[in-house]
Order: C-alpha cells, then sequence, then structure tokens
C-alpha cells in the first residue's frame, strides 16, 4: 500500500496532533491509544513512512527493524507489564482490519486477556 503521509500518526510524528508519549528514541515513538482495550495499552510506531508490517519488512533497513523490535520489549518493561505478561498485535492491512494506515504494533497489558481471535 502506498503511505498516506496525511494518516494521522504521521501528523503524530510531525507535531500536528499531540499524544501521550511515552517512549521515543531516534528509530520509535511510543503512545498510549486513545481507545485503551486493557489497562496498559499502548502503540509502538517506527519515524519511518511504513504504512504496514509487510510494507515495514520488504523495506526497512536492519537497523529500523532492529530497533522497533526492541523498544517493543522496552516499552513493556517500562510500563511495569512485562512480568506479568501481555499481548502485541499488528493488525495488517484489510484483511487484519488495520485502521489507521502507518505501521503500529499495539502492546496490551495490566488484566488477563480473552481469547486471541474472537469468533467472527
Ligand atoms: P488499528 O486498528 O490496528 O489500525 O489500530 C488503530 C489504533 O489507533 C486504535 O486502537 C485507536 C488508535 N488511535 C486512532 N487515532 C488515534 C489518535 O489520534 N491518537 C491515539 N493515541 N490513538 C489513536
Amino acid at each position: 500500500m502506498a503511505y498516506d503521509p496525511d494518516n494521522i500518526f504521521a501528523k503524530i510524528l510531525r507535531g500536528d496532533i499531540p499524544c501521550d508519549k511515552v517512549y521515543e528514541n531516534d528509530h520509535v515513538l511510543a503512545f498510549r491509544d486513545i481507545n485503551p482495550q486493557a489497562p496498559t495499552h499502548i502503540l509502538v510506531i517506527p519515524k519511518g513512512a511504513y504504512s504496514d508490517a509487510d510494507d515495514f519488512t520488504a523495506r526497512a533497513s536492519q537497523e529500523e527493524i532492529a530497533a522497533f523490535f526492541k523498544a517493543v520489549g522496552d516499552v513493556a518493561r517500562q510500563e511495569g507489564i512485562a512480568d506479568q505478561g501481555y499481548r502485541i498485535i499488528s493488525n495488517c492491512g484489510h484483511n487484519g482490519g488495520q485502521e489507521v494506515p502507518h505501521l503500529h504494533i499495539h502492546i496490551l497489558g495490566g488484566r488477563r486477556l480473552g481469547r486471541m481471535v474472537a469468533a467472527a
């Protein structure tokens, strides 16, 4: 999918709209989801213009990929949910149910979560 520079997370990265930031480095930004599905619900996004996990894994550098996945673990530990466990999800494309077309990993924790995929 061609990257849409006007998507909401691109606007957050540009500082055009605010976010509740929890973590940032040269490659990654993480902030709280506006519609949390668990006591802790954080979105981790790369700073590069990648529309989804397919785009990212095809085009991103080894450094960007390593930094992104490392940040997911760092955020979970920072937020105190790693010991009890948590879930990471990245919805990719139409069938994946992705709504915002900038790659993001959801980190969900702070309670026991239900089945991984609800019955349709
Ligand atoms: P997905 O369906 O995987 O594309 O999830 C998109 C998530 O983004 C959804 O859980 C709600 C969240 N979201 C949408 N708009 C905003 C926003 O403006 N700010 C924040 N913090 N989260 C947003």
